[in-house]
C-alpha cells in the first residue's frame, strides 16, 4: 500500500506510523526524520534545513521532494510505503504524483488526523523539541493553514483522503486508522 499521513504539527503522524508501518510492512518515510538526521550531519541540505525547521517554516520543495524521490526508487519501497509528513503542499504532492507516474504507480490512500491548535499547542510543548516553542510553533500552524490545507482539497479531488479526530488516546486514535485501511482495502 502507498499511503500518506497528514495533520498539523504535533497531530500524531510520527507517533501513529510507528506501528502503521509494521501493521501494513511497508518501510516509514518521515521527511522530519530525514531532513533532522541531515542537520545532525551537518550537510549541506542540513544547514539549510536547521535554518527553516528553526523558524517553522517548510524547506524548499525541491530538496524535500529529491530526497524522498531518491528514498522510494529503493528495492524495499516496491510494495508500498508509509509517508509521513509528505508531501506537505500541492507543489510537493505534484511533483510526487509525477514521480509515481513515472513508476505507473499511484497513492492508495492519504490520511489526514486533525486536530485543533489547543491540544496540539499542549502535546508539542509537552514534547519540548527545539523547533517546539510557541513562537515557532504559531509559524508552524500558519504554515499549516496556508500550504497544507490547500493539499487536502487536492487529495479530495482524486478521491483518496480521508480523515479522522485525532483528539483522543495514541489506542483510540490507532482504531480509528485501522478502520479506515480495512474499509479501503477491502473495497
Ligand atoms: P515533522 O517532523 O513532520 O513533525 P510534526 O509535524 O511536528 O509532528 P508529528 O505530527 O509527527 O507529531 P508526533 O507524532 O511526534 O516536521 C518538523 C519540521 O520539518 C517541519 O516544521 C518542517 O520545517 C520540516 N519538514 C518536514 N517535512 C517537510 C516537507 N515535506 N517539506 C518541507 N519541510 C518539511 O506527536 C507530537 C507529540 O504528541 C509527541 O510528543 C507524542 O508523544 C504526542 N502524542 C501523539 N499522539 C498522541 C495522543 N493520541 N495523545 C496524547 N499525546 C500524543
Amino acid at each position: 500500500m502507498r499511503l500518506v499521513l497528514v495533520g498539523p504539527p504535533g497531530a500524531g503522524k510520527g507517533t501513529q506510523s510507528e506501528w502503521l508501518a509494521d501493521f501494513l510492512s511497508v518501510p516509514h518515510l518521515s521527511t522530519g526524520d530525514m531532513l533532522r538526521e541531515a542537520v545532525g550531519e551537518g550537510t549541506a541540505l542540513g544547514k539549510m534545513a536547521d535554518e527553516k525547521i528553526s523558524q517553522g517554516q517548510l524547506v524548499p520543495d525541491q530538496l524535500v521532494t529529491d530526497l524522498v524521490g531518491e528514498r522510494i526508487q529503493k528495492p524495499d519501497c516496491e510494495s508500498g510505503f508509509l509517508l509521513d509528513g509528505f508531501p506537505r503542499n500541492v507543489q510537493q504532492a505534484q511533483l510526487l504524483g509525477q514521480l509515481l507516474a513515472e513508476s505507473k504507480t499511484s497513492l492508495d490512500l492519504v490520511l489526514e488526523i486533525k486536530l485543533g491548535e489547543k491540544v496540539l499547542t499542549q502535546r508539542l510543548l509537552q514534547r519540548g523539541r527545539s523547533d517546539d516553542t510557541v513562537e515557532v510553533m504559531r509559524e508552524r500552524f500558519t504554515v499549516y493553514e496556508t500550504e497544507t490545507v490547500p493539499l487536502l482539497e487536492f487529495y479530495r479531488d482524486q478521491g483518496v483522503l480521508h480523515s479522522i479526530e485525532g483528539d483522543a488516546t495514541r489506542e483510540e486514535v490507532s482504531q480509528r486508522i485501522r478502520g479506515i485501511i480495512d474499509a479501503v482495502t477491502s473495497d
